[in-house]
């Protein structure tokens, strides 16, 4: 029987990529449901391309355009983000949720996802910096089984399979983005479109800017703590410029085991979707011999300060992660308009956590409390209208 996919966010990087590892594998997986944002033209597109069921275009103004695209295609047309969460809760029909929508947005239809009991391809880092406590309780709850696309953290579940046996760290690799060597001061002349240069992954504009300001490996970071309940103090960010060791798990005999490819995130989407199989993929293969080299070195935490206050958010607890997320998407969307330098990226973060309130337990209606309340006040410093 074939595996039905949803994939929330259809149009963006990883939901253009897992359809193309589903493109190859036509005998194995189909897709159901597909969702955009604003993308209309590729949203229809898909659809006809694949056969979907259903497709949610989340802005309503662009509802009657792509009905009347779909509709000849007996293909299932609604409107708004509520209805992507409907969808999820109560459809029988999808096996597997690619989960690749950006921000703290994905959130909410993640719940849903999970509350049915789906199986989560879980692409958006951000669901779990804010409300990680809360994801993992309601997965396990709901028999809710969560599969990470992040290369690094499939690395990581790639090394852990078969194993019973403790963690004593988690090695979660880096490539350092653009600013690896450059000056304090290069960094905050830095335009968006240096800033945009990524030297090794192929992703999205959010994303992106958080690999340059290293947030990235913070956010993924506390991505790992609760993928692998694994405390933060044993997990070490180490810097690999050549991006081919993907992340590695120590183990309690000195043992090190890891994941290493092309940096392409089909080779981790497809794992997500295929798991426990492990099935050919049309990608590059590595050639150790024109990589000849690994080096690797200890992130800088005075250069990228991002990492440091992820490290202290995380130590906090409570709602500051959440905080801390919503924040980060303020100054990164202030910093993509030009409003901020990209140094102020991290004063942004720190005054917003400053001010906001400390819930210690946040409950599911605190954690979208306090990311609106972060987000009005990371507004105010970076005067986004
Ligand atoms: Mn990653």
């Amino acid at each position: 029987m074939k595996r039905r996919v949803a994939i929330l966010g259809s149009t963006g990087s990883i939901g253009t990529q897992a359809l193309d590892v589903i493109a190859q594998h036509p005998d194995l997986f189909e897709v159901e449901l597909l969702t955009a944002n604003n993308s209309k033209d590729l949203l229809i597109e898909q659809a006809v391309r694949f056969n979907a069921n259903t497709v949610v275009i989340g802005n309503k103004d662009l509802y009657k355009e792509v009905s009347e695209a779909l509709n000849p295609h007996m293909i299932k047309v609604f409107a708004g983000n509520d209805s992507i969460s409907e969808i999820l809760e109560y459809s029988t029909n999808i096996d597997i949720v690619v989960a690749s929508m950006v921000g703290f947005s994905g959130l909410k239809p993640t719940l849903a996802a999970i509350r049915s009991g789906k199986t989560i391809a879980l692409a958006n880092k951000e669901t779990l910096v804010a409300a990680g406590e809360i994801v993992t309780g309601q997965a396990k709850r709901h028999n809710s089984f969560i599969i990470p696309v992040d290369s690094e953290h499939s690395a990581i579940f790639q090394s852990l399979q078969g194993e019973r046996a403790e963690i004593e760290k988690i090695l979660l690799t880096a490539s350092g983005g653009p600013f690896l060597d450059a000056t304090v001061e290069q960094m905050a002349a830095a335009t968006k479109e240096i800033a945009l240069k990524h030297p090794r992954w192929n992703m999205g504009a959010k994303v992106t800017i958080d690999s340059a300001s290293m947030m990235n490996k913070g956010l993924e970071m506390i991505e790992a703590r609760w993928l692998f309940d694994v405390d933060p103090s044993k997990i070490q960010m180490v810097i690999h410029p050549q991006s081919i060791i993907h992340s590695m798990v120590q183990f309690t005999d000195g043992s090190i085991i890891g994941q290493l490819g092309v940096p392409d995130m089909r080779i981790p989407i497809q794992y997500a979707l295929s798991y426990p199989y492990r099935i050919p993929l049309n990608v590059d293969r590595l050639d150790l011999f024109k990589v000849a080299t690994f080096t690797f070195r200890e992130p800088d935490m005075e250069k990228f300060p991002c990492i440091k206050i992820a490290y202290e958010s995380i130590a906090h607890g409570g709602n500051i992660p959440c905080i801390m997320n919503a924040a980060n998407e303020v100054a990164v969307a202030a910093f993509l308009r030009d409003k901020i330098k990209f140094t102020d990226i991290p004063s942004v973060i720190e005054r917003t956590i400053g001010k906001s309130n400390f819930i210690a337990k946040p409950t599911i209606e605190d954690i979208f409390e306090s990311d609106k309340e972060g987000r009005i006040f990371a507004k105010e410093f970076v005067n986004l209208d």
